[in-house]
């Protein structure tokens, strides 16, 4: 069925303990196409999506999922195409959303696969603006975060897959947006292309001057704090917390290669009473049940260009290491994906 084909994967060779991840953590290795069970279904990988939190997936610390394990096939959310079914729920060329991992070929139940009906959106969209990442920017600021017209929001890591798509949410119900990025084409893509009222760049700054410049596009204060990073600009945010503040914890990527030790800094216990403020922990797989009001609401926006969103493509499986290691150092420029294949239609 899919002749002489063979399966690049991505396996995790070594476990980045307390360091920044090495091209030399993974191993590329070249198998069979697996053979589909009854109920399964045989899966060619279009897209593939690489995000941070794959790098907690490389620690041996258990989360609220388990680690891969050395050998194993690094974990990843895809677009694929059905090549071969057992199963009546799904055919030969029907596209689906699975977590096939950072490989070519996958066989999984069908049942763990989902049907997508693009409607004229591109595929990719799935992984991000219309998937995983789009969808922790719709939960966390408008199920957290209730923003309000006139309030002022300051969205982390606001180029990437999730800050985009926040800060233009955040726009479109009437708040005043500042961004951080790290890099100065970054920050001329928030404010002129996603339209965020100012944007910080951050690269080098120590809480003291971000707190600084924040005071002064904020004087009435930070209402929401999106935190996707953690580290000097959360600190920066919590100086400057509006009263009633809201802060959503959301990514904390400036410490993620440092999950083997203790997170200490400063303790904002007071902070949080003086501004009666309130800091919440969000993870997006405790919101499915908003899945398909969130698909309803960004698709509409993007058909009506209220959304823009920029992706940053990797050619091959065999790209997924670097792109990774890339993108966890603010290499990347939007979303990151890496296009596995074309698909056959
Ligand atoms: P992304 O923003 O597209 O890419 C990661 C970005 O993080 C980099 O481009 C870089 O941008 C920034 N970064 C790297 N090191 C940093 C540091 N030391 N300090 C500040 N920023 C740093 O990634 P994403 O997929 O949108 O994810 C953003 C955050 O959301 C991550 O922390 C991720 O773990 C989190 N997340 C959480 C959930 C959840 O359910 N809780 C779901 C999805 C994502 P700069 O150039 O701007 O530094
Ligand atoms: C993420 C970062 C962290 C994410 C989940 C987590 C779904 C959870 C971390 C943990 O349980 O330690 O980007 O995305």
């Amino acid at each position: 069925m899919t002749g002489a084909a063979r399966n690049t994967r991505v396996l995790l060779a070594e476990r980045p303990l307390n360091r920044r991840v090495r091209e030399s953590d993974f191993k590329i290795e070249t198998a069979a196409v697996p053979e589909p069970r009854e109920g399964e279904v045989l899966l060619k990988t279009l897209w593939l999506s690489l995000d941070p939190y794959m790098r907690g997936r490389m620690s041996p610390a258990r989360s609220y999922a388990k680690p891969v394990e050395i050998g194993e096939v690094m974990t990843g959310e895809t677009v694929s195409e059905v090549v071969v079914s057992r199963s009546p729920a799904l055919e030969p060329g029907d596209v689906v959303l699975a977590r096939a991992g950072w490989q070519e070929y996958a066989a999984l139940p069908a049942a763990e696969a989902e049907r997508i009906d693009p409607q004229g959106m591109p595929l990719s969209y799935f992984l991000g603006v219309l998937g995983m990442p789009g969808q922790t920017a719709y939960c966390a600021l408008l199920g957290v975060g209730q923003p309000k017209p006139g309030e002022t929001v300051l969205i982390s890591a606001a180029s990437g897959a999730v800050g985009q798509v926040a800060g233009q949410i955040a726009k479109l119900r009437g708040c005043r947006v500042i961004g951080t990025a790290g890099a100065a084409d970054k920050v001329a893509y928030v404010k002129d292309v996603l339209g965020f009222d100012h944007c910080i760049d951050y690269k080098g700054k120590d809480a003291e001057a971000l707190g600084a410049e924040l005071a002064a596009l904020a004087p009435k204060g930070i209402d929401i704090y999106f935190d996707n990073v953690g580290g000097a600009v959360h600190d920066a945010a919590m100086a400057n917390l509006a009263l009633h503040g809201r802060v959503i914890i959301v990514g904390a990527i400036a410490i993620y290669d440092r999950l083997e030790t203790p997170d200490t800094g400063i303790r904002w216990n007071r902070q949080l009473l003086v501004k009666r403020a309130r800091m919440e922990g969000f993870l997006v797989w405790d919101w499915r049940h908003q899945t398909q009001e969130f698909r309803r609401d960004v698709s509409q926006w993007l058909r009506e260009g209220k959304i823009r969103y920029k992706q940053d493509v990797a050619e091959g499986i065999a790209a997924a290491p670097r792109a990774f290691i890339g993108m966890l150092a603010g290499e990347n420029r939007g979303k990151q994906l890496v296009r596995v294949a074309a698909q056959a239609g």
